[in-house]
């Protein structure tokens, strides 16, 4: 399913560097990445026809966590994050898929064949290019909110893995 994908360098914010991808794929444009005002951040970016885009963002350097959304094809994209830090770091994550020809089939896809589609994983925190991306195992089967109900059934059921689903039955015990 997947071509070719591609990081780019990290970009610092008000460094703005550009970043162009190897091989084959076709030259992707340079990100700008600007600090507003207030804590906002702001990424912006041309898109190339039929690539996927995902962004990564990391305030360390060290650790990077997928940002909540994605984004697909040609046109102008721009995007932008609130964080307390002072310093954010971002990166992009694209690539040119077979089968992924709109940004709904972007979402829906299953990059690394885990069970959980793009957009819940990048929703939930979770790495869509990598099975078991936590320390805790294989991200469908995981319980964020201990209900009972695994990642990959709360999906199916188009219930929130973060919130428990389970009803509780509560006893009233009347005192006499
Ligand atoms: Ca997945
Ligand atoms: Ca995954
Ligand atoms: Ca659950």
């Amino acid at each position: 399913m997947m071509l070719r994908d591609q990081l780019t360098p990290p970009l610092a914010c008000l460094a703005a560097l550009s970043a162009m991808a190897g091989g084959d794929l076709v030259p992707q444009p340079p990100m700008a990445f600007v600090k507003g005002q207030l804590g906002t951040f702001h990424a912006d970016w041309e898109g190339v026809a039929g690539r996927t885009y995902f962004t990564l963002f990391s305030l360390d350097l060290e650790t990077w966590h997928y940002a909540p959304f994605i984004e697909f094809g040609e046109g102008s994209h721009s995007r932008g994050m609130e964080s307390d830090s002072p310093k954010f770091f971002l990166r992009l994550h694209y690539g040119d898929f077979e089968n992924i020809t709109s940004l709904d089939e972007a979402m829906a896809a299953d990059l690394d064949g885990d069970g959980l589609s793009n957009i819940f994983e990048v929703t939930y925190g979770y790495d869509p290019f990598q099975t078991t991306s936590t320390i805790d195992g294989p991200d469908g089967s995981l319980d964020p909110d201990t209900d009972g109900i695994g990642n990959s059934s709360e999906q199916a059921a188009g219930s929130a893995p973060m919130i428990k689903d389970n009803p509780i039955l509560e006893l009233k015990v009347l005192v006499e």
